[in-house]
């Protein structure tokens, strides 16, 4: 079953969380493909809802879904809401996963995280690293959830015979992403903070932590094109990691992004505020066996995600 190709010619694929980066840059690759793209906004359906959920899927009757709605956060969110990290998205999974059963959708694609890895786990972290070891405390609740997320997909493999599988991609960048003071991921958060700067010529921007932690990230229009890669050429139960195989320290992500805005001060660390895990590269050889590779850099991703800013948020 592993590598059938499933044709998507014609079928009607819901992007559920359109609204998000992934959700917004799945529909952008989508409308590359002869198919129909169906989405629902939050006052049409609340995920978290059970009854909502179920009733909405068996009414437009989708053949294929991509579960890309989710409570998402960079890792003071994350390491603040805990409770919200963790209800919010089994309720999501747990309604669009056994609604996709009930319904008979032909095909489910999860979207999880890199962050379901151990904090320790060995770099890169291959997909056999997941349960060998304790969480980064700072999100392991999102990790809870997204981890359930992958077990649901298999269970419902296991059991009832569904084509349900799950992606993990690493940190993420790109048009579309969220640009909340508390609630974003570095990528954001910096460009931000280095445009402010500049528009106020100041000497320095804050970082927080200690500017050492690595990190892998990924373009998520790369993310959107690998996803519909796994789609059309993937259909088992393990997981499957999707990164760009590049990985940076904050320091050296910060004076890229400097760069990119034109902000030409000092960096200060707030090493009050958490580094969270030190490491997390994936090992992505299982996707590139398959044949797809990511293929934006990350300095013209930056470009993009950056032009979007200035159209959309500055
Ligand atoms: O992207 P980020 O918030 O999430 O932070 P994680 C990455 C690194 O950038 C951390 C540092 O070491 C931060 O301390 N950093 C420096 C900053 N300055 C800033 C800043 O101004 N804002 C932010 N946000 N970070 C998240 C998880 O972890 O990764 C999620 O919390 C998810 O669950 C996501 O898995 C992909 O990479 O640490």
């Amino acid at each position: 079953m592993g590598s059938e190709t499933f044709d998507i010619t014609g079928k009607r694929i819901w992007v559920a969380g359109h609204r998000g980066m992934a959700g917004s840059a799945i529909v952008r690759r989508l409308q590359q493909e002869n198919c129909e793209i169906i989405t629902a906004t939050r006052d049409e359906v609340d995920l978290r809802n059970q009854e909502q959920t179920i009733a909405w899927i068996k009414s437009n009757k989708p053949d294929v879904i991509f579960l890309a709605a989710a409570k998402v956060g960079g890792i003071w969110a994350n390491d603040t809401y805990p409770a919200d990290f963790l209800y919010e998205n089994l309720m999501i999974e747990a309604n669009v996963i056994h609604g996709a059963y009930l319904a008979k959708v032909e095909k489910l694609v999860f979207l999880g995280s890199s962050c379901i890895y151990p904090k320790m786990a060995p770099q890169p972290m291959s997909e056999d690293a997941l349960l060998t070891g304790p969480l980064e405390p700072t999100n392991e609740w999102y990790a809870i959830a997204k981890i359930a997320g992958i077990k649901m997909c298999q269970a419902y493999r296991k059991q009832y015979g569904c084509n349900f599988i799950s992606a993990m991609p690493t940190n993420l960048f790109g048009q579309g992403d969220n640009y909340d003071e508390k609630g974003s991921h570095v990528v954001a958060a910096l460009l931000q903070k280095a445009h402010r700067a500049k528009q106020a010529n100041d000497s320095s921007m804050e970082l927080w932590g200690t500017g050492t932690p690595l990190r892998e990230f990924l373009y998520a229009d790369d993310l959107a094109d690998g996803l519909v890669f796994l789609l059309k050429n993937y259909s088992d139960a393990p997981h499957v990691n999707i990164g760009s195989g590049k990985e940076h320290t904050i320091r050296e992500l910060a004076e890229t992004i400097k760069d990119v805005v034109g902000f030409k001060g000092d960096l200060t660390f707030d090493t009050s505020k958490p580094d969270g895990t030190p490491r997390k590269l994936m090992d992505n050889s299982r996707i590139e066996s398959m044949g797809w590779k990511a293929q934006t850099a990350l300095k013209d991703g930056l470009e993009t995600a950056y032009q979007w800013y200035l159209e959309n948020k500055a």
